[in-house]
């Protein structure tokens, strides 16, 4: 958007100009406790006033331990974990598979459709969309191998919304016993839910099975919740739903409450199995990013914010369903707690999808002050994702402004 930020809080932000605008995007998913949550702001100047930095593989720090410890206990399953800290999402994937590599003496790495995991090389790699992560920027790494993803709304397996999720993790099942080989896998990595992929909340059974196929071929399960953890779909982490444990987890975005932080949360045997040295980062787990994390987990705790975002999903639910059934162009209505999105299609039958609805959708909802975020490989979803502090009435005024935007569509 043409607009250049000068102050933000409690989901609006003030531009240049003394224009407002609703948040509905938060920063893609990052400002989950605020975009200026006081117990964040107090920690990152008491922590700067102390200090900015000292590499922590040079002079460790408490901090970086506090909040390692932290992440161990939060992260599903009763597993003793080890934690260390990077400064992406991105970053925190390609890490994860290092880890899941040198671990198993593996090569292969499984990624699914309409997975987003990162720019850099890896990342791009595990990455499903051509344009415009991967176009111009080849050749990719190696020993990545791509399988279906549970899209219930567009099932590749032809399943039935219900059907899809056993149906998609059986067609994934095969391609990895018959094409990959289950014993060459290193690491599956997945998004519980998938964030650029269009806010896809995957059928039942299917992260489940693929859990437990892993399970059973020494393949290490990492659960992408740099976009979808930290209490954004109304649990800590998404993979929660569905009650599996992931051998890794890897966060960002909201994990810093605003600062560039990011965590690799695995099995101890797994992470310490890497060779000393083997990992590392200068500025990974800086003290201020470390505080910053520390004072958002109090925000998440003090302020009940798992408990909202399960909340936001119910309003979200209540004002966007209905376009379901009174609005054409409106092909799917998704909702995993504060993650939500509309799906656009411009035939129902044909499910042909239709970027230019999304787009006008998008550019009124910018016009009326209203951010909200575009998303999809076909790029054709409007997806919402509000910061989790905001207040009921600022959240519904904004739902209205999209609500009027895609009947004007
Ligand atoms: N894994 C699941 O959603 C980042 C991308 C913004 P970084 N998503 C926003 C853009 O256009 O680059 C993301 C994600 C999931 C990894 C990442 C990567 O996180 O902090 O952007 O590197």
């Amino acid at each position: 958007m043409p607009v250049f930020a000068a102050k933000a809080s409690g989901g609006v932000v003030v531009d240049v100009d003394g224009n407002s605008f609703i948040d509905l995007g938060a920063g893609i998913a990052v400002l989950n406790v605020g975009s200026s949550a006081p117990l964040v702001a107090a920690a990152v100047a008491e922590q700067a006033d102390a200090f900015t930095h000292t590499c922590f593989q040079v002079t460790p720090y408490e901090g970086y331990v506090a909040l390692a410890e932290k992440l161990n206990s939060l992260v599903p399953g009763d597993l003793e974990r080890r934690s260390f800290f990077l400064n992406s999402g991105a970053e925190a994937v390609e890490n994860a598979v290092k880890v899941a590599r040198s671990a198993t003496g593996r090569q292969a790495v499984v990624a699914f459709d309409h997975a987003f995991h990162g720019r850099t090389l890896m990342g791009m790699s595990l990455t499903a969309k051509a344009a415009p992560y991967k176009r111009t920027f080849g050749p990719l790494a190696p020993e990545v191998y791509r399988l279906p993803y549970s899209y219930p709304y567009r099932c590749s397996a032809g399943a039935s919304y219900e059907e899809c999720g056993p149906a998609c993790a059986e067609a994934a099942i095969t391609a990895m016993d018959r094409q990959i080989g289950g014993d060459r896998i290193a690491a599956l990595v997945i998004e519980p839910v998938l964030g650029e992929g269009g806010v896809i909340v995957p059928g039942d059974g299917f992260l489940q099975s693929l859990s437990q196929y892993c399970a059973e071929h020494g393949i290490v399960f990492v659960a992408d919740e740099v976009q979808a953890g930290f209490a954004r779909t109304g649990r800590w982490f998404a993979s929660e739903h569905s009650g599996i444990v992931p051998d890794i987890v890897t966060t960002a975005k909201g994990l810093g409450g605003g600062m560039p932080i990011a965590g690799v949360t695995g099995r101890a045997d797994l992470m310490d199995s890497v060779h000393p040295g083997g990992l590392g980062s200068t500025f990974g787990g800086n003290p201020v990013a470390c505080a910053a994390a520390l004072a958002a987990i109090e925000e998440v705790e003090r302020g009940g914010l798992v408990e909202k975002a399960q909340r936001i999903g119910e309003t979200f639910s209540e004002k966007l369903r209905p376009l379901l059934e009174e609005c054409q162009p409106v092909g799917d209505v998704r909702v995993a707690g504060a993650m939500a999105a509309v799906e656009f299609v411009s035939d129902r039958g044909r499910k042909t999808p239709d970027p230019a609805a999304a787009s006008r959708v998008l550019a009124r909802c910018h016009e009326e002050g209203v951010i909200a975020l575009k998303a999809g490989t076909f790029d054709n979803v409007v997806r919402i994702l509000p910061p989790l502090v905001i207040g009921e009435d600022l959240l519904l005024e904004g739902l209205d402004v999209i609500e009027k935007a895609i009947r004007a569509v």
